[in-house]
């Protein structure tokens, strides 16, 4: 049987994410797309086939017509629709941040907790990104000895209007403090954070340049530029004690003339990330299926780390001193 998948909230990656349920994820129904603006919810339902459209996101978790729920509306709903779904005994793939506060994380965690088991499968997508998967596996190998330091680097073209000072640390950078906690098997325990000489930290998109601390001695350092101007740019190394392994931007063409090299750069994440998506995606239709969480996916938890780590953070940049970030204990549910 098919599985029926609403999605709640029509803007730009609901858009993607109905594309991919329409058009490149057999077993699953595009059912349903909820958006309090009735026409963009309308526009997206007509382009991807959905069967209906809707404009109440508890409602639409409720309906006995849905299976699963696909949660790609404003980050401040994450955590509450995260919820609802957990509630309606419905899994829920909630696209990151789960939260950008690290107690609402742990009310999704109680609540999965109380209930027994995991609903919520979150949104960092890099984790099934090839290259990103690649490193981790290059690593896990051996050959490059001990991981001491991990670069990463992440550009966009123009900050969002609505993109505040603090959301490259809040909203862009927590795909990083996720991913590297993947790739490195470790948590992190500190954050210092500092922006170039005249920068406005409330300017939209000003950059920010992060180094972190982990539990087994690591350092990682983040750069986030939401205003990069030239395209969307992610690249990274991991420099361990025998080499280095380079996560580059994978680019399948170059164009030459007049003496020079051209590669093309995506203009966002969606392009860049595409295969990441799409296999997280099936991941999600599979845990639908089965009940068994994916192995790589991030959950609930990883979703608490990273907005802890972002609270730390964001207080590191405001007192401009280096900030510990401490977790409470780990509920058992989500060892792997
Ligand atoms: C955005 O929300 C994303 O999730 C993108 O992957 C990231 O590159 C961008 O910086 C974020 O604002």
């Amino acid at each position: 049987m098919s599985i029926r998948i609403a999605i709640i909230g029509a803007g730009i990656m609901g858009a993607d994410h109905a594309r991919i349920v329409a058009e490149d994820l057999p077993g699953a129904t595009l059912q349903v797309v909820c958006d309090a603006a009735p026409e963009r919810a309308r526009k997206i339902a007509e382009e991807c086939g959905a069967a209906d459209v809707a404009a109440d996101p508890v409602e639409t978790i409720r309906r006995s017509d849905v299976d699963a729920i696909l949660i790609a509306s404003p980050d401040e709903t994450h955590a509450p629709l995260s919820l609802a779904a957990i509630e309606a005994g419905k899994p829920a793939l909630c696209e990151k941040p789960l939260s950008q506060s690290a107690k609402e994380c742990l009310d999704v965690i109680d609540a999965e907790v109380s209930r027994g088991r995991q609903f919520v499968q979150l949104g960092f997508m890099r984790r099934f990104d090839p290259a990103y998967r690649n490193m981790k596996a290059m690593l896990d190998d051996g050959a490059l000895g001990r991981a001491l330091m991990m670069h990463n680097f992440h550009r966009n073209v123009e900050a969002p209007p609505n993109f505040t000072g603090q959301m490259a640390i809040t909203n862009s950078a927590p795909h990083e403090f996720d991913v590297a906690r993947f790739v490195l098997g470790a948590d992190f325990t500190a954050i210092s954070v500092f922006q170039p000489a005249g920068v406005d930290a409330s300017r939209t998109g000003a950059p920010v340049f992060m180094v972190l601390e982990t539990d087994k001695g690591q350092l990682v350092n983040i750069e986030i530029n939401n205003n990069a101007a030239y395209g969307y740019d992610v690249r990274g190394e991991l420099v361990g004690e025998k080499g280095s392994i380079l996560l580059n931007s994978p680019t399948p063409t170059r164009q030459n003339g007049q003496m020079m090299a051209y590669e093309r750069y995506a203009p966002d994440w969606r392009s860049r990330f595409a295969e990441a998506y799409r296999l997280q995606n099936k991941a999600f239709l599979n845990f639908v299926r089965t009940g068994v969480f994916p192995a790589i996916a991030s959950n609930a938890w990883d979703g608490y780390c990273a907005a802890l780590i972002a609270e730390a953070g964001v207080e590191a940049l405001r007192a401009g001193e280096r900030a510990t970030i401490a977790k409470t204990n780990k509920p058992p549910l989500y060892n792997r």
